[in-house]
């Protein structure tokens, strides 16, 4: 019987296929090496892989400015990177070295870099929603057109903070879209269990947000929703719900197994059948776009910049003791103090 082909929809250019691809495969070959460091030692504390999820972070961040922001959740490391953050940046603050984008005090779930308005990388689930909602108003107080996307996974809408800060979005109309990064699973509970609700972007309905969902397999429906939701905040300054719907493919973190118990091998070997980098690639081979030596050759210039990172990472030192003390508290009241927000 001939094989079903996984669907796609919108079709790109060249040229940006390559650059799409680009960005998901840095961050399937990064995760992969950084399993490989945690079982070494090299990284400690919590970790969350995002192999599966590539082409939500790719697509959805491949249409924003270079002004707009980003906040998300512990999930961080693939987003950081299809943001252009330095995956030596990256990989030193996963091994907690001074050299990482957090000088090693933060760890896998601090990714953070001023300079491409990516703000982090919050470990405390629903927490960082208001604080999108915050930079949100903030544009609007400022009168700027940037936009503010807020990444969160499916069961942060069961919070209060998510419900809180999405009626304030709603009633101010703020440019933020809040995507729902739904991969099924919040650490071993399946949606289904947690939510009333299975249609997540419908919850937009109650603080009278457009809402929409897309495949987040498919690198293009990820672009082509994103860009109507971004285009709605520059424009008309409304925030939007959109829900992606993926999977992963490894575990909640390190901590747990590939699979796990509270999923079959079955479900995960039929999601896989649809591995966001695979379909892209088909797409560009059938395109006449990508020669099985172009995939070569990328793919070990890839695997190079992350040994890169690796390597530069590994050699990175320690923060000393005394880094224990520095960042924890701010004299907000001296005149330095006010000086430096007036400035910022
Ligand atoms: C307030 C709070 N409660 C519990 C946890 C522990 N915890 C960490 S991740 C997680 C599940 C989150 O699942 P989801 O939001 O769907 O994101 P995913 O991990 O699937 O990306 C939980 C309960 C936490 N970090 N913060």
């Amino acid at each position: 019987m001939a094989k079903k082909k996984p669907e796609q929809t919108i079709r790109s250019d060249a040229e940006l296929n390559r650059e799409l691809l680009h960005s998901m495969l840095l961050q399937r070959r990064f995760e992969e090496r950084c399993a490989e460091a945690y079982a070494l030692g090299k990284i400690g504390g919590f970790c969350h892989l995002y192999i599966g999820q590539e082409a939500v972070s790719t697509g959805s961040l491949s249409v924003l400015r270079p002004d707009d922001y980003i906040i998300t959740t512990y999930r961080d490391h693939g987003q950081a990177l299809a943001r252009g953050m330095n995956p030596r940046a990256v990989m030193a603050e996963l091994f907690g070295r001074v050299d990482g984008c957090a000088h090693g005090k933060g760890g896998s779930m601090h990714m953070f870099d001023k300079s491409l308005n990516f703000l982090g990388g919050h470990g405390i689930v629903g927490a960082h929603v208001p604080l999108g909602t915050g930079v949100g108003f903030a544009i609007k107080y400022r009168g700027g057109d940037q936009v503010c996307i807020c990444f969160m996974g499916e069961s942060v809408v069961n919070t209060g903070a998510f419900h809180e800060a999405l009626n304030m979005a709603g009633l101010w109309k703020l440019p933020v879209v809040y995507v729902i990064e739904n991969n099924r699973y919040g650490m071993g509970t399946a949606l289904e269990r947690a939510s009333a609700i299975h249609d997540i972007y419908e919850r937009g309905a109650s603080y009278n947000i457009p809402r929409a969902v897309c495949d987040g397999q498919d690198v293009f429906a990820v672009r082509a929703a994103m860009q109507e939701c971004v285009d709605r905040a520059r424009t008309e300054s409304l925030p939007t719900l959109l829900e992606i719907r993926t999977y992963r493919f490894m575990g909640h973190s390190m901590s747990d197994a590939v699979s796990g118990t509270y999923r079959s091998k079955a479900e995960l070997d039929e999601y896989m059948k649809r591995d966001p980098i695979m379909l892209l690639r088909m797409h560009m081979q059938e395109q006449g776009e990508l020669t099985e030596d172009d995939l070569h050759k990328l793919d070990d210039a890839i695997k190079a910049t992350v040994q890169d990172a690796w390597d530069f990472a590994d050699a990175s030192p320690e923060p000393p003791l005394e880094a224990l003390f520095e960042n924890v508290l701010v004299d907000t009241t001296s005149d330095a103090a006010a000086e430096a927000v007036a400035a910022d």
